[in-house]
């Protein structure tokens, strides 16, 4: 071994095993995922598809790929599935390349309200390659179904996109379906739908949301949030017809050579979500989270309310202090958290009014709903400045130790 990624990789552990992970795009893959994801397959070219590479050699890497491919279309009931994008932002960018031309508008929900850089902010490749518009939120920070059907009607876009980074409410698809297609029977412009489930892809999965493959034109996704796979990318569709543009945006456009290893990872971890105990453990995902921000309410903090895995704690009106140094205060005792910009956020987003906190890693790891409400106290604590943080950080420590030890987990 490496010593000095040896000794790295020890700290690492360490500082996972010791800790509260709420940062809510986080997750532990089991080990059995985590074994494929090192196995010999990195070791193969495969540039092109199962059937039609580039590279002889790939007949394995065949049957990995087209595991792959099986599993999540029954995973998510659909026709069509793309399992080599690198990562989610892959997906967009070739999801985008399939729909669109350079230029084309697109309508979807800013950064600051809970969207993704990858959803037209200024600082990345979907703004300066497609003309970017917005919708709002409600006043009550939820969708306006009403306020989206105007806006359609205004921008004309060739992609309406939905699916969130920081939005903690359910998401009605069907709705957005019909409002799409409403419009679209009077525009001029046909506007395709993209739904972005990175973040709600476990609980799709698990089949306790609606789910957007089933109204969507196109599905990108990540697998290592809440489907609990390795780090990577996925586009779904139940349109055929866009399935040959999709390969090619995804390769040659988009990639080189597919990361089969971590192809194989996916595999493994469809199989994972696709069983009763991962429908159990998305449940338990949902109350903890709702527990812990339950609790922070009952103690006078203002939080988002939650209908997923994620809610946000506006910790400037509740503290007094913004977003970087909540998280600070609270890494300080071992919670993990990440700033996030709050709807109507009046701070730069380096600084940000909230925290954004989810319950998907922390309850892989074996969090119960009373421990969810405890971690609500220490939060209160550690930003009220209640406790000496010495006392904070041992009660983190004695609720991570009676957890399970990330390098051993299996489903
Ligand atoms: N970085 C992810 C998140 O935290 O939501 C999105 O890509």
């Amino acid at each position: 071994m490496d010593k000095q990624i040896e000794k790295l990789l020890n700290k690492e552990a360490k500082r996972q095993n010791g800790g509260i992970e709420l940062i809510a795009s986080e997750n532990y893959p089991s080990k059995e995922t985590r074994a494929v994801c090192s196995s010999i397959a990195i070791a193969k070219y495969a540039e092109g598809y199962p059937g039609r590479r580039y590279y002889g050699g790939c007949e394995n890497i065949d049957g990995i790929e087209r595991l792959a491919q099986e599993r999540a279309k029954k995973l998510f009931g659909c026709a069509y599935a793309n399992v080599q994008p690198h990562s989610g932002s892959q997906a967009n960018f070739a999801a985008y390349k399939a729909l669109l031309n350079l230029g084309d508008r697109v309508l979807s929900l800013q950064l600051n309200d809970g969207g993704h850089l990858t959803h037209g902010s200024p600082v990345s490749f979907s703004s300066k390659l497609y003309d970017f518009h917005f919708y709002d939120l409600g006043i009550d920070a939820r969708l306006d179904y009403d306020l989206i059907a105007r806006r359609l009607d205004e921008v004309n876009p060739h992609l309406f996109l939905a699916g969130y980074s920081a939005y903690p409410y359910e998401i009605d698809f069907k709705r957005l379906r019909e409002v799409i297609d409403s419009h679209n029977a009077q525009s001029q412009t046909h506007a395709y739908f993209m739904v972005d489930m990175a973040h709600i892809a476990g609980i799709i999965a698990a089949k306790l949301t609606q789910n957007p493959v089933d109204y969507a034109d196109i599905v990108t996704s990540t697998t290592h949030k809440t489907l609990r796979g390795p780090r990577g990318g996925l586009i779904l569709s139940n349109r055929l017809d866009l399935a040959k543009k999709i390969d090619s945006a995804i390769f040659p456009y988009a990639q080189g050579g597919p990361l089969e290893n971590i192809i194989a990872g996916k595999a493994v971890a469809f199989r994972e979500d696709a069983s009763p105990k991962f429908v159990k453990y998305m449940t338990k995902v949902l109350e903890n989270t709702k527990a812990c921000n339950d609790e922070l309410s009952r103690r006078g903090a203002k939080v988002s309310g939650t209908e997923n895995h994620l809610f946000l704690l506006d910790v400037l009106t509740s503290f007094g202090i913004d977003g970087k140094t909540a998280q600070a205060e609270l890494e300080s005792i071992g919670i993990t958290t990440n700033k996030n910009t709050i709807h109507g956020e009046t701070l730069p987003p380096a600084r940000a009014s909230g925290i954004r906190i989810g319950f998907a890693a922390a309850t892989t790891r074996g969090c119960s709903k009373k421990q969810a409400m405890q971690i609500a106290g220490l939060i209160y604590d550690c930003l009220t400045r209640a406790k000496p943080k010495k006392d904070l950080r041992k009660a983190v420590e004695k609720i991570a130790d009676s957890w399970k030890d990330v390098n051993d987990l299996s489903f």
